[in-house]
Order: structure tokens, then C-alpha cells, then sequence
């Protein structure tokens, strides 16, 4: 059976990390047989970071690299029914969600200091005094340097919002009236899309990337479709 590594539910949503409710999502879309261990640290994954699986005595990182290791080892099928042009559109829709969007969650939450203030209690409130003296600190210039090498780190706040909105209106459009990203059956990219939309809607981070997301009726109804059908036990999560 497939070991799922992550930290409990947290932040209104199935996980504090959205790629961590990318990878659950896919795991329940492939019906296979998963268990969950609590892993808060991402140092303990092959790729130092969570979410990571442990299966038949090999441990994977990476949601996408999962993904493509359930299609071959499981023979799961993601995108069922597509033809090439979508799956095109797929991959590069989890992309911007993946490696776009998520920087401007990244940004919402660690850089602004009154949210800051909460991942700092949530990530590291239990930590030895003489650690959370200088550990969150080391960690989030760890964060800020990370976002510099990605490049959004170098546009100013109002820049970044602005990007992450017009992310958002683009998956908006995507998505349009259909229930999921292709119709009635959720796919693969309905699991990208759907870890950050439900880290920027559900979390208790009042953002303008929040409000953003918010004004989409779209966005919000499409995270409620999701959030029924997959994580329809989760009820309120502080
Ligand atoms: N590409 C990876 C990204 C995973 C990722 O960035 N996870 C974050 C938590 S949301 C993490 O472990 N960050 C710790 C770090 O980068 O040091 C995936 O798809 O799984």
C-alpha cells in the first residue's frame, strides 16, 4: 500500500500545503489504496520537500512525478477521454498553478508580516525557545531567497498580486460553466488547480490575492464542487 507523507489538515483546508491537497486529490482520483503519515518536515523527503510517497520500498517526491508514477506502476489514467489540444491545455494550466500561482500563495503567506505571524505559530509555535529564536527567521530569508531566484521576488507587492489575479482569471476562464476543468469528470488538472485555489479560498489569510480569487463566483463554487467530492468529511478545519 502506497505511504502518503504530509502534515494533518490545516489552514481551513484538507492541507497547509497545496501540493500536499494536489497529490490527495490525485490519489483518490486513482482509487488506489493510500495511508497517511504525519510529516511536518520537509528535510525527511528524497526531494526535501512534501508531499513525498513511500511505495514498494522506494520513496518518490514531487506531486507531477507521483502522477506520472501512478499512470505507469497503477495504470491510472488521468486524462481520460482527452485528446492531445487538452492535455496540452492541462499541462500548462497545473504548470502556472504549480510553478506561478504558488509563488504568490508563498508571498501572501510569508511575506506579509501579519500572515507571517500565523504560519510562524502554526509551522514552528512548538519548537524549543532557544530554535524559534532564530530557525522561522533563518527559514523565511530562506523563502525570500527562493523567490528572488524564481524572479517573482523581484516585482514589488502590487506587482505580484497583480500577476497572481491574472492567474486566476485565466483558470476563471478556463474552468468557465463546466463543473471541472473538462466537464463532469474531474482530471488531473482539476487537482493542481484545486490545491492552490483551496490554499488562497479557504485559508484564513485575508490577501488581495484572496479577494481576487473571491470575486470569481466561478473560482469559489468550483472549490466547494471540489472539496465535496473529494474531501467530503474534512468539515471545519482551524
Ligand atoms: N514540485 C513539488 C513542490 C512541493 C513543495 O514545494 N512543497 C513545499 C510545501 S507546499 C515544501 O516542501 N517546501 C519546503 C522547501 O521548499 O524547503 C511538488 O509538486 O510536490
Amino acid at each position: 500500500m502506497i505511504t502518503l507523507f504530509q502534515p494533518p489538515p490545516g489552514f481551513g483546508a484538507a492541507n497547509p500545503s497545496p501540493f500536499c491537497i494536489k497529490l490527495e486529490v490525485l490519489l483518490k482520483m486513482a482509487d488506489v489504496d493510500y495511508k497517511t503519515q504525519l510529516e511536518g518536515n520537509p528535510r525527511n523527503g528524497p526531494n526535501g520537500k512534501i508531499p513525498y510517497i513511500k511505495d514498494k520500498g522506494t520513496a518518490l517526491g514531487d506531486s507531477d512525478r507521483i502522477q506520472l508514477y501512478l499512470e505507469s506502476e497503477y495504470n491510472v489514467e488521468f486524462f481520460e477521454g482527452l485528446n492531445a489540444n487538452q492535455k496540452a491545455q492541462s499541462l500548462a494550466f497545473i504548470r502556472l498553478a504549480d510553478e506561478h500561482l504558488y509563488w504568490v500563495v508563498i508571498y501572501s503567506r510569508w511575506m506579509e508580516d501579519k500572515n507571517w505571524r500565523i504560519i510562524k505559530k502554526r509551522f514552528f509555535g512548538k519548537m524549543p525557545l532557544i530554535l524559534r529564536m532564530f530557525v522561522p527567521n533563518m527559514l523565511r530569508k530562506g523563502v525570500r531567497k527562493s523567490m528572488t531566484g524564481h524572479g517573482i521576488g523581484r516585482h514589488d507587492r502590487a506587482t505580484i498580486y497583480a500577476m497572481g489575479a491574472e492567474d486566476l482569471t485565466a483558470i476563471a476562464d478556463f474552468i468557465a460553466d463546466r463543473d471541472f476543468a473538462f466537464g463532469s469528470t474531474p482530471t488531473a488538472v482539476d487537482a493542481a488547480l484545486y490545491g492552490q485555489l483551496s490554499a488562497i479560498i479557504d485559508a484564513p489569510f485575508d490577501t488581495p490575492l484572496k479577494r481576487a480569487a473571491l470575486s470569481h463566483d466561478t473560482l469559489s463554487a468550483y472549490c466547494k464542487r471540489m472539496r465535496a467530492r473529494y474531501f467530503p468529511n474534512l468539515g471545519d478545519v482551524a
